[in-house]
């Protein structure tokens, strides 16, 4: 049930006397809404899915998605009860996108964030410069029309996905492997030399100042020849004030390359650096309780360090894996959870594994002011799905008189008599991932009186 408690109306006009006592409390509540958001939970179960377990470790917990297999139901179930972030596989690399020069196709990427977004998963954007999966127009060009169809692409690819993506893998794997830091051999490298990746990084802030932009690669998960050559060029951009705010370690393990015992201090050192780390391709190949405690060390190294903030996992199903002989995934090709899930789910504080799962819907909210003019403000309401995935959400929302909210966006409004209660419901942001968010806003007329609205607390189905 929704609760509102009863909303004080002090007066309407404030005493000549009583200006510096409202200047006092207009003050601290704008020093309270700086210093956070006002929360009420309707959850306090452990939790069970591995992104409603990342979330109250303030992390998300993403997969590679394959626009092709969302059709299946087991694969779609999985997903969306799981995770609370994707990564397209494959369908935003610029074979897909660009296959020929300047003509864009976005059909199946799209179809992955909206899936996405309408479940208030975020969503990995991989990858806009990489050597591989390059159609092959794009290698015959010469310098400068190889530049200025790097920095196109940038723009066009960002630009469509303006506001949707968490983070870019702007650059991808541009470092060869073995002992020699030098730069890997590709087009861009080639013909552009050293400083193409340093434009692609300011393209990318200019298409889409909101995204976080990282740089990705393989075999850095250790503190190695090839991270440090890594780790030098991070330092370099932080120096020169290059826009990079993370660095994704793939974290492809087996038993030729397992997790490094210094996986941790590598993941701190880069943070140390002033940048988000994220484990962005993550398997490991094996089986049973050996591939479980790597799991588990991975999962432990990234809770360790405070700028890991988040981990995905290279697929959803053990059968559609890139190296699926090697059942380096959490779910098996029958969708059932792994030894390896339980030991994720565990080490991120939830509970519920060994093939359990479940809990009851619930949800909670959190309140922020946005924008505020001298006769209005713009509140957000974030809506967070609990431990499971819900279908729907409602949340009341009181205004103290003579307050009128005069516009809403992002949901489907009813009103009490009164006209100072507005019980919010969904449109068409009703279904979350377990530990997913969506949010909702309006804008209230202050007629007066500043002071932020009271939520009730959050009901989900
Ligand atoms: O190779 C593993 C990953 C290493 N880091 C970058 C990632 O982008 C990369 O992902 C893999 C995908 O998982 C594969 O699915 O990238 C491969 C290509 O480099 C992807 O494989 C390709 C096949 O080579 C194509 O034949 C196929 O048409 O997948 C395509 C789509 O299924």
């Amino acid at each position: 049930m929704v609760t509102n408690s009863s909303v004080e109306r002090g007066p309407t006009r404030p005493e000549p006397r009583s200006l510096a006592r409202r200047a006092l409390v207009l003050g601290t509540a704008l020093l309270l809404a700086g210093a956070g958001v006002t929360a009420l939970s309707g959850t306090a179960r452990a939790a069970s899915t591995l992104g409603a377990a990342a979330a109250e470790k303030g992390r998300y917990f993403g997969t590679a998605v394959a626009a092709n297999h969302l059709g299946e139901s087991q694969y779609a179930s999985t997903l969306n009860a799981e995770f609370n972030s994707v990564t397209p596989e494959n369908e935003m690399k610029w074979d897909a996108v660009e296959s020929s020069r300047g003509s864009f196709s976005f059909g199946s990427a799209d179809q992955i964030v909206n899936h996405a977004q309408s479940r208030g998963m975020q969503v990995r954007g991989h990858t806009l410069v990489w050597h591989s999966q390059l159609p092959g127009w794009v290698g015959g060009l010469g310098a400068s029309e190889l530049r200025s169809a790097m920095n196109n692409h940038i723009n066009q690819v960002m630009q469509h996905y303006k506001g949707k993506i968490a983070a870019w893998d702007v650059v991808n794997e541009a470092f060869q492997d073995g002992g020699s830091g030098a730069r890997r051999s590709s087009p861009f490298q080639d013909k552009l030399g050293d400083g193409f990746i340093e434009e692609a990084f300011r393209t990318a802030r200019a298409a889409d100042p909101a995204a976080k932009l990282c740089y990705n690669d393989y075999n850095t998960d250790g503190i190695n020849a090839k991270s440090n050559a890594v780790y030098n060029m991070v330092r370099d951009f932080k120096a020169r004030g290059v826009p990079i705010d993370c660095v994704g370690f793939q974290s492809h393990f087996n038993s030729a390359s397992p997790v490094p015992g210094d996986y941790r201090a590598n993941l701190q050192r880069f943070a140390d650096l002033g940048v988000d780390v994220q484990i962005t391709e993550l398997d490991i190949e094996g089986s049973g309780s050996s591939q479980a405690a790597s799991y588990g060390n991975v999962v432990n190294a990234c809770l360790a360090v405070s700028r890991c903030t988040g981990i995905t996992v290279w697929g959803v199903t053990d059968k559609y894996s890139w190296r699926a002989s090697g059942t380096p995934l959490l779910f098996d090709g029958n969708y059932s959870k792994k030894p390896a899930y339980d030991a994720v789910l565990t080490a991120l504080g939830g509970s519920g594994g060994g093939g359990g799962g479940g809990g009851s819907a619930g949800c909670s909210v959190s309140y922020s002011k946005a924008e505020e003019w001298s006769d209005r403000f713009n509140g957000r309401v974030t809506v967070t799905a609990g431990n499971a995935p819900i279908s729907t959400w409602t949340v009341s929302v009181t205004v103290t008189p003579p307050q009128k909210i005069s516009a809403t966006w992002n949901g489907s409004p009813t009103w009490d008599s009164s006209g100072n209660v507005m019980t919010m419901r969904p449109n068409g942001n009703g279904s979350l991932a377990a530990g997913a968010s969506t949010s909702f806003g309006f804008t209230v007329m202050k007629n007066g009186n500043s002071s932020a609205p009271v939520l009730g607390s959050c009901t989900a189905s």
